[in-house]
């Protein structure tokens, strides 16, 4: 039992959320490592969301907003980590969510959708095995595909993406959209908009943007927007975290504690 006074509960929640979905075949125990190192990013960056990130989701909605044929991909740690609020989205915008996953195995698959379908998901694809097929330049389980979703897309958003994808992607003339609190992983890096962010925070954001916004604007956005720029920016944040004035992080810990 986490009690809600301890000063780390949410994230302590948060964790064994993700334990209890390694249980029930939703998250693959290397998800326990990567969210690891999620958190780690995300400390440093205060845990909020920075101006950067929040550019950062507005060219994302816009790039949603004005694609053909948009997917969001989901895997194991996405699904309880967000699974809700990227329910409530797709529904709300008719963007499909695509189950999609690098330690690929058809209890995990199943499991996700009906957790999915359970929180009232209408528009869920990879789980009909007649419809699976396969990306041409992709080792990895990951290049297994719906042929109503990813296949076709022109624009993808695949949150918490281990790598080898976002690049097969990028090199089929896709636009990729990531969400990676790591600004110098190889997806962050290869995306066409890197949101620098705890995936719990950004689809509701998303979705805020996604319905404000018109297509005008929406193409402007697209034009001005620099992920480069975006990235540099978060690599600069997380740097400054080490100036921290320690004297105060001190006297913040013993006024929390009681202690002075
Ligand atoms: O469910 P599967 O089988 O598809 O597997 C999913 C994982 C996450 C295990 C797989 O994609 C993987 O191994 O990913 P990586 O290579 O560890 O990369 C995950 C990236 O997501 C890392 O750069 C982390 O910093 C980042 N990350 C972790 N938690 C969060 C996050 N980014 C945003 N929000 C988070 N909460």
């Amino acid at each position: 039992m986490i009690p809600d006074s301890h000063p780390r509960s949410r994230s302590l929640k948060t964790r064994h959320a993700l334990i209890d979905g390694v249980k029930n075949d939703i998250v693959a125990e290397s998800g326990l490592i990567a969210h690891g190192r999620g958190e780690a990013f995300d400390y440093l960056l205060g845990e909020k969301t920075h101006v950067f990130a929040l550019n950062a989701i507005k060219a994302a909605a816009a790039l949603l907003k004005t694609a053909n044929h948009p997917v969001i991909s989901v895997n194991g740690n996405t699904t309880i980590l967000c699974g809700k609020e990227m329910v409530e989205f797709s529904n709300v915008s008719g963007i499909p969510l695509e189950i999609n996953l690098f330690y690929r195995r058809p209890e995990r698959y199943r499991a996700i959708y009906s957790y999915l379908s359970n929180l009232g998901g209408k528009h869920i694809l990879g789980a009909d095995e007649t419809k699976f097929t396969e990306l041409p330049n992709l080792e990895s389980f990951r290049r297994v595909v719906d042929a109503r979703g990813i296949l076709i897309a022109d624009v993808v958003m695949v949150p918490l993406e281990d790598g080898d994808r976002t690049e097969a992607l990028v090199k089929l003339g896709k636009k990729v959209i990531t969400v990676d609190l790591n600004p110098l992983s190889r997806t962050a890096l290869a995306s066409d908009i890197t949101i620098v962010d705890n995936i719990q925070r950004v689809f509701p954001l998303l979705q805020k943007f996604f319905f404000e916004m018109d297509n005008e604007t929406a193409h402007e956005i697209l034009e001005n927007y620099d992920n480069s720029f975006i990235i540099k920016e978060a690599l600069e944040t997380i740097s400054s975290a080490w100036k921290v004035d320690l004297n105060e992080k001190f006297e913040e810990i013993r006024k929390q504690k009681g202690m002075t």
